[in-house]
């Protein structure tokens, strides 16, 4: 009986890893070259709708002159949430930077100008593409929350929550490409916590009456 807990713990801790993988294979793709421009109205987003569980791409450019701005709106649905966004690719004819990215709730009708009270009605926002931690390859959800380039902004940390959010990128002196990466995982459910919660005790308790019993 002893030796049968641990295989219990085993096959449901493989289930596990096989729903995780099988989540992480899921891709919501919008291609601006393939679904069309994004929007450039900050009072009009693109819709691009609920986001798959795992890896959403959003790959697009903008240009400075004519200006270029991209807007749109994402969906996290219920149980899931936005763990990181991956700037998977990224180019920028700035050579003195990157391009600004920034992330709100609700409706803006006009772009909010850089004071306190235009910062404020953004959750977060920074410039990407040239510096340690919100370059090519980087995850800069953290950098959007951190507001380093928005001082002001309501800021957040870590993951953001289920919920509807609008993303603008756009790059004031220049052309850029990008690919942003949308990982959306699962909040842990409670029960499932508690599940593994209770296999790991009891197979600490076995294990103890084990010992007693041989010695
Ligand atoms: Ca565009
Ligand atoms: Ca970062």
């Amino acid at each position: 009986m002893c030796y049968l807990f641990p295989r219990i713990l085993f096959v449901f801790l493989c289930l596990q890893v096989c729903v995780l993988t099988n989540l992480a294979q899921a891709a919501l793709i919008y291609n601006e070259s393939v679904n069309g421009e994004l929007s450039g109205t900050i009072g009009i987003p693109t819709v691009i709708g609920t986001l798959d569980l795992g890896i959403n791409n959003v790959i697009g450019s903008t240009t400075s002159s004519p200006l270029d701005r991209d807007f749109w709106i994402i969906t996290i649905p219920t149980g899931q949430r936005l763990s990181t966004v991956t700037l998977r690719s990224y180019t920028t004819t700035d050579a003195a930077g990157g391009g600004f990215m920034a992330v709100y709730t609700g409706t803006l009708t006009t772009i909010p100008t850089n004071d306190v009270a235009g910062q404020s009605q953004l959750l977060g926002g920074t410039l990407v593409g040239f510096a340690a931690g919100r370059s090519q390859g980087d995850n800069v959800l953290d950098d959007l929350g951190l507001s380093t380039a928005v001082p002001n902004a309501q800021k957040f940390s870590g993951p953001l929550p289920a919920g509807t959010y609008t993303f603008w990128t756009q790059e004031a002196t220049g052309n850029q490409t990008y690919n942003y990466e949308f990982n959306v995982t699962a909040v842990p459910e409670p029960s499932t916590i508690a599940l593994v919660g209770l296999l790991l005790g009891g197979l600490f308790v076995r294990r103890r009456r084990a010992r007693v019993n041989h010695r």
